[in-house]
């Protein structure tokens, strides 16, 4: 398999101001327009979007004012030389998504859910990406009674049809992760998300999304998740950051908690050829709360230097000689060879 040159993306929200559930921004808000004037200077090739990074106040507006922002948006990326990787719905904002978006209780809060989406398939096709990514906040439960599980996947199915229908080009990428803001999520891991899949009317066109830190949460090895997906064809975009355990959701910069675990994920996308079909490398990471605004891209940067550092490492890797101990079931001295190769030697 050719090796793939990577190409390297992330969203506007990435550029975050550093509130907490404690307490408030540590830098102060800045424009769309620096967030992209920085993202070329670290030569990055694609944004991704929330409907509302593309369209501000965007249930506030109508048809024709969406139409003609994201236009402008389409113009201002052209210009720049930027591609828009994919849009997400952010179902999890509105006093219309309090008690879940599609799997709501609320027939009205549903159809609010539903519309929103569809709209945001329109931005995704005038932006020019056929990518909606589905990151499910709310469709799960504080407390088990509170809702029916099986009704809400039959409802998530039906939303999921709606989508497929509206646009016959349209792919959506589930991006779970199994706690937070919920205690339970109803789509948890990948293989949840391409389950569901199944169940739609379209299933070629549902595939999925990882990130490292909601496969982590999960109890599971990001690396696997990966192979897993990429056995099915459906990794079609990426979140790369770093998780400390099974806490609140970090976004930390890729490789920052465990290198190792980062190795593995490099290794897997390497050996399945993610990139090869145009899938971007994402990092969905944030700076650190105390990070001063004259270190505010550092996350970023670092993030694609340990990803490429970790590329020369995964290509160098001796396999032959892991072979070789894999066969002798030396085990032990497999692992050092892992570590000695990452520390610099071996
Ligand atoms: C939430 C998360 C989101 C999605 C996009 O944990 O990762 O930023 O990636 O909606
Ligand atoms: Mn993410």
């Amino acid at each position: 398999m050719p090796k793939p040159k990577y190409r390297f993306c992330f969203g506007p929200w990435n550029l975050s101001e550093g509130q907490d559930p404690y307490g408030p921004t540590t830098r102060p808000p800045q424009t769309f327009d620096w967030k992209l004037d920085q993202l070329k200077k670290l030569g990055f090739d694609a944004m991704m979007f929330h409907d509302d990074d593309a369209v501000p106040d965007i249930d506030a507006k109508s048809g024709t004012q969406i139409r003609k922002e994201t236009r402008a948006l389409k113009r201002k990326l052209n210009d720049a030389g930027v591609a828009p990787e994919m849009v997400a719905p952010r179902l999890w904002f509105s006093p219309m998504t309090i008690d879940g978006a599609y799997a709501s209780n609320d027939p009205k809060c549903r159809k609010y859910a539903i519309e929103r989406s569809l709209r945001c398939i329109d931005i995704a096709k005038d932006l020019g990406t056929d990518l909606l990514v589905l990151w499910l906040a709310r469709e799960g439960t504080y407390l088990r009674e509170s809702k029916n599980g099986r009704r809400s996947v039959d409802l998530l199915v039906d939303a999921f049809d709606k989508m497929l229908a509206h646009d016959k080009r349209i792919r959506l990428a589930i991006e779970p992760k199994p706690n937070e803001p919920m205690d339970h999520a109803y789509l948890p891991t990948i293989g949840h998300a391409l389950a569901v899949a199944q169940l739609t009317r379209d299933p070629k066109r549902v595939g999925c999304l990882i990130e490292s830190a909601h496969a982590i949460l999960a109890g599971l090895d990001p690396a696997d998740e990966i192979d897993f997906a990429m056995a099915f064809d459906k990794l079609w975009s990426l979140h790369l950051n770093d998780q400390n355990g099974l806490k609140f959701d970090q976004d930390k910069p890729f490789g920052s908690a465990n290198l190792r675990v980062a190795f593995n994920q490099v290794r897997a996308l390497e050996r399945n050829g993610y990139g090869s079909r145009g899938e971007y490398v994402c990092f969905d990471v944030h700076p650190f709360r105390p990070t001063k605004v004259e270190h505010w891209l550092a996350h970023l940067d670092n993030s694609r230097r340990t990803f490429l550092r970790l590329v020369e490492k995964a290509r160098s890797f001796n396999d032959k000689k892991a072979q070789g101990l894999i066969a002798d079931r030396n085990y032990a001295a497999l692992d050092q060879m892992v570590i000695e190769h990452l520390m610099g030697r071996g």
